[in-house]
């Protein structure tokens, strides 16, 4: 974490142009990703979700801030611990606006649930969706393989006129897969609009970030593309703005790919699954100083010091640093609370797919 606020290429302050209103969105979209995540654990340990939950816990402000400058026909190529950006793409178009460029949080709520009114119906849930429409890349297990499907994605568009960019997601640990360096050598040589986003959260699994990335920062493997690579605090959600809107200014001006590393923490297991596992791999104050920067305190205090919160609201919902099982729904604001009982109803009243579906979308049916 040490080299965090390193600029590599000196950023602009997008986040300057950012109204009040703006400002207090973005507050309300961490909570609503800290919120998805802590009631998931909830209703997992509670037994009513099968799979695994890659908990986004501690990197919201890479979520919220990298994607909150897109334009509604931008893409993105989210991962497994990026479960929230499903449905926040293009959330500044209403919550629930149907024609927003993102998916609904019934759909995404149906695929957790693994219900037959998930996009999928049902065939897989958590990660695994995506939505052509909504220009959302479908996740797959294959790390660091959605980047090349990115780079068709936007080359195609700049064919067919457009001026469209896309972000792809990978954790540092899958900067060692081969295909990552294909995909973006390709992009580099014919400048496309690709900006890899890198989740650096200093764990692949149970391997530490130095047994990963022989190099201090993942953002210098773009100087060997010829292309910037960005470093941010993936803890403050205004500093991932200000990289991301950098990178994307430069992507959608025609001058080609980049990578935007965000420094963060993975505050718990690699899944579920593993929380028990973890504990005994990290050492505990490693733990304990990578929760302490939590995105939730530090986009407060940056409201405080802008005067946008009332000396009321300063104090109110105080989510951060509290465990899934630590913090309740009166840690969140209600409008939040709301927005997901919303999702999680539709998905409790979704049937089951009927096992006559099974074979459905396997074979082309015959006319
Ligand atoms: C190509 C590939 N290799 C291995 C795996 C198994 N695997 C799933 S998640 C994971 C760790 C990924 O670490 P990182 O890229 O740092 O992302 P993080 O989980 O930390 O967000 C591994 C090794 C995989 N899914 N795909
Ligand atoms: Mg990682």
């Amino acid at each position: 974490m040490k080299s965090a606020m390193k600029p590599h290429p000196t950023p602009g302050r997008a986040s300057e142009q950012l109204t009040k209103e703006d400002c207090l969105e973005m507050f309300r979209q961490l909570y609503l990703a800290r919120y998805f995540d802590v009631r998931l654990i909830k209703e997992k340990k509670r037994g009513r979700l099968r799979g695994t939950l890659y908990s986004s816990h501690n990197q919201e402000a890479i979520i919220v801030g990298s994607i909150f400058g897109l334009r509604p026909t931008d893409w993105i190529s989210p991962v497994h611990r990026d479960m929230p950006m499903f449905f926040m793409k293009d959330m500044r178009a209403g919550w629930r606006n149907p024609d927003r460029m993102g998916m609904s949080i019934e759909e995404v709520c149906a695929q957790v649930w693994c219900k037959s009114g998930s996009p999928g119906r049902a065939r897989d849930n958590w990660s695994h969706i995506g939505s052509l429409e909504k220009r959302i890349i479908h996740s797959t297990s294959m790390l660091a393989g959605t980047i090349p499907v990115a780079a068709g994605v936007v080359l195609a568009d700049r064919l067919n006129g457009g001026d469209a960019v896309v972000l792809t997601f990978n954790g540092e640990g899958s900067t060692a897969q081969g295909i990552f360096h294909e995909a973006i050598n390709y992009a580099a040589i014919h400048k496309l609009p690709v900006i890899t986003v890198v989740e650096n959260n200093q764990w692949a699994y149970g391997t530490p970030v130095q047994l990963e990335v022989p190099t201090e920062d993942v953002a210098d493997r773009a100087k060997g593309y010829g292309i910037p690579g960005y470093i941010a605090d993936g803890q403050d959600v205004f500093d991932v703005y200000d990289k991301v809107m950098e990178a994307v200014e430069y992507a959608r001006s025609g001058k080609g790919p980049s990578i935007v590393e965000c420094k963060t923490f993975r505050a718990y297991g690699h899944g579920d699954h593993d929380d028990d596992r973890a504990a005994k791999y990290r050492d505990p104050h490693e733990v304990e100083e990578g929760r302490l920067r939590d995105p939730l305190a530090i986009c407060r205090r940056r409201l405080i010091e802008k005067s946008y919160l009332t000396a009321d609201d300063a104090i109110r919902f105080m989510a951060e640093g509290k465990s899934s099982s630590e913090a309740t729904t009166e840690d969140f604001p209600p409008e939040v609370v709301a927005y997901l009982d919303e999702g999680i109803r539709f998905a409790l009243a979704s049937p089951e797919p009927p096992a006559e579906e099974g074979g459905m979308w396997v074979f082309k049916e015959s006319e």
